[in-house]
């Protein structure tokens, strides 16, 4: 739609330009004010564009419904990934690496948007990858030795998680991460906020796993019930992507 908008205001500019010189002139500054400012808007591209899923919309239905996944990917992340390169476009970043940029986030208010919105991206992408239709099995192998070497049991450790989860007070994030020495911790964070950003999380690490606590995340389905979305997020969990994860860190 804007970017048909942007086309349409290139036609008229260039049709003036033809019709009369002295009026083009005139008109040229508005609009080509006008038309930066769409460029800018309607800018399809940039370092960064919404993966797509890997399954489709009511792939994970009864556990998380068709519409929330439409609405939550269609237009949630790809909110943050247009937000992500407008941001981009204006800061000095010119660093292409989405663990890079989110990993250099500081406190300070110029990062807000990139804050936010790197986050947002990094945070979704990751969400979409460690969930897979029939997934809930549960981990094996080196995945599993880690879980229950650090937290007692693969029970325990939902049991962890998902108070994690629970009560993150208002909009974030619950997390499975790597810290620095290999060992593993849950945590939550606020916002778009994750442990990758060291400079504002108590806890820095790598994460492999993490669910969204947003209400856009779980509340079609579930309303205020934000224990049951958490409990059957269980049952979609696509553990292989966060054995993969795992071993990738370090
Ligand atoms: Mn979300």
């Amino acid at each position: 739609m804007k970017k048909r908008t942007f086309i349409k205001t290139g036609a008229i500019l260039s049709a003036g330009t033809l019709l009369s010189p002295i009026l083009a002139c005139k008109q040229d500054t508005s609009q080509t004010n006008a038309a930066t400012k769409e460029t800018v808007e309607a800018k399809p591209t940039g370092p960064f564009s919404l993966p797509a899923l890997a399954f489709g919309l009511d792939a994970l239905v009864p556990n998380i419904d068709a519409k929330t996944m439409e609405i939550h990917h269609g237009k949630h992340h790809a909110g943050y990934v247009r937000k992500l390169n407008a941001a981009l476009d204006k800061s000095q970043i010119k660093d292409t690496s989405l663990v890079q940029i989110v990993s250099s986030i500081s406190d300070s208010d110029e990062d807000v948007a990139i804050r936010n919105n790197g986050g947002g991206h990094y945070n979704h992408s990751l969400f979409w990858e460690v969930m897979k239709p029939g997934g809930g099995s549960m981990p094996s192998g080196v995945l599993k030795e880690a879980i229950t070497s650090t937290f007692g049991s693969l029970e325990k450790f939902q049991e962890r998680f998902s108070k994690a989860a629970k009560t993150r007070f208002g909009s974030g994030w619950a997390w499975l991460s790597v810290d620095k020495s290999g060992k593993l911790f849950v945590s939550s964070t606020p916002n778009q906020d994750n442990p990758l950003m060291t400079q504002v999380v108590d806890q820095p690490g790598t994460p492999i796993l993490g669910i969204d606590v947003w209400e856009h995340a779980y509340y079609l389905n579930y309303q205020n019930r934000r224990g049951d979305y958490v409990k059957n997020f269980f049952n979609v969990i696509n553990w292989e992507a966060v054995a993969e994860r795992l071993s990738k860190v370090g």
